[in-house]
C-alpha cells in the first residue's frame, strides 16, 4: 500500500529589512504556484518566514520589536496566502513570530502553523528550544537574541493527523535534538516539518562553522531514520544584512536518506514525492518502540528524565 503526500521544499533567500510582508508574500505565492503545476500536496516555509531574522539585533523599544510579530494569522498580509493555498487546494506550514494576548497579558512565541489543503487550520507549533542568550553581547558580530524575544512554547510537541497521516512540526534549533523526533515518534509522527534560519558563522563556537551544512543534515538525517519518519527542513537562505544563512533544504526519508535538496541560497523549490507507508518498515522493524526499547532498564536518570542529574 502506498499513501502518498508530495512535498514542497520552499526555501526562501534572503528577507532584508527593508523588505515588506507584502513583498514577501508575493515571493511565497510565486513559489505556491510553481508547486501547484509540479503536484504538491503540502509546501513548507522556513522559520520567521514574513520578515527579516530580526533576534540578530538587540533593541529595547517594544514598539519596534512588535513591529516583527503577527497579532494575527491570518492578518491583513498573510490572507493572500491562505486565500491561494486553498484556491489551489495545497496545505502549507509556514514560520512566524506570533504575539498572543490574554486580556492585558502579551506572550511571544516563534511559532508555526500548519493549514490543510482545503484551508483549515490543523494546528499550531510554539517553539521550545530557544537558542541564543537573553542580554545584549556587543562583543558578537551580530547577536541571537531568541531568549531575548521569545517565551518558550508550553505546549511541547503534538502531532497531528493531517495529509492522510501524523504530522508533527518543529522549528530550526529544535531539530539538533534527538528530543524533539522522540517525543513526535512516540505519537507515531510520519512526516516532521522544520523550518530554519541557520547563520553560517556561530559566534559561541567559530570552530563549528565549516561543519554547519554536515550538521544540518545529519540532525535530520538521523532524527528520520531513528523514528521511522520524513523529515522536510526548509531554510531561510543566503545573505541576509550581511549576515550569511545556510541553504540546503532537504527532504528525508525514514530511511535516512535526502531525496529532494535545495542547490541555491535563494528562493527555490525541492519537491518529492512522500509515501508515508515507507515508515511503516522501520517502525514495526528495527525501531518497533513497543517491543524494543527498555525503558525500564536504562537506569535512573531515564525515569528522572526531568531533572539533570549532578556532574559526575
Ligand atoms: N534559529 C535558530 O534556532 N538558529 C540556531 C542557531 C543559533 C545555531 C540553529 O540551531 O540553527
Amino acid at each position: 500500500m502506498a499513501r502518498w503526500v508530495t512535498v514542497g521544499a520552499a526555501q526562501l533567500g534572503p528577507v532584508q529589512r527593508r523588505h515588506s510582508r507584502a513583498e514577501v508574500v508575493e515571493r511565497m505565492l510565486v513559489l505556491l504556484r510553481r508547486a501547484a503545476e509540479m503536484g504538491c500536496d503540502l509546501v513548507v516555509f522556513p522559520e520567521l518566514a514574513l520578515t527579516t531574522f530580526f533576534p540578530r539585533w538587540f533593541m529595547t523599544d517594544q514598539a519596534e520589536i512588535d513591529s516583527f510579530f503577527e497579532p494575527e494569522m491570518p492578518g491583513p498580509a498573510t490572507a493572500p496566502l491562505f486565500d491561494e493555498a486553498a484556491r489551489l487546494g495545497i496545505g502549507f506550514y509556514l514560520g512566524y513570530a506570533e504575539l498572543a494576548t490574554d486580556g492585558d497579558r502579551a506572550s511571544r512565541y516563534n511559532s508555526s502553523i500548519l493549514v490543510e489543503r482545503d484551508g483549515s487550520v490543523v494546528g499550531k507549533y510554539r517553539k521550545v528550544h530557544l537558542p541564543g542568550h537573553d542580554e545584549h553581547e556587543p562583543r558578537r558580530r551580530f547577536q541571537h537574541l531568541e531568549k531575548r524575544y521569545f517565551d518558550v512554547g508550553p505546549e511541547g510537541f503534538r502531532a497531528f493527523r493531517a495529509f492522510g497521516g501524523i504530522v508533527g512540526m518543529a522549528l530550526c534549533n529544535d531539530r539538533r535534538w534527538p528530543e524533539t523526533y522522540r517525543l513526535l515518534g512516540l505519537q507515531g509522527v510520519e512526516l516532521v516539518l522544520i523550518g530554519y534560519n541557520t547563520p553560517v558563522h556561530n559566534p559561541p563556537a567559530p570552530e563549528h562553522d565549516l561543519l554547519g551544512n554536515f550538521h544540518n543534515h545529519l540532525v535530520m538525517q538521523a532524527g528520520a531514520y531513528q523514528n521511522g519518519t520524513w523529515v522536510v527542513g526548509v531554510a531561510k537562505a543566503g545573505d541576509e544584512e550581511g549576515v550569511p544563512m545556510i541553504g540546503q533544504s532537504a527532504i528525508v526519508a525514514p530511511s535516512g536518506e535526502i531525496v529532494a535538496q535545495c542547490s541555491t541560497l535563494d528562493d527555490e523549490l525541492a519537491v518529492a514525492r512522500c509515501d508515508l507507508d515507507r515508515c511503516t518498515s522501520y517502525k514495526t522493524t528495527v525501531f518497533d518502540f513497543g517491543r524494543h526499547r527498555r525503558i525500564e532498564h536504562y537506569g535512573p536518570i531515564a525515569t528522572q528524565a526531568a531533572a539533570l542529574p549532578p556532574p559526575l
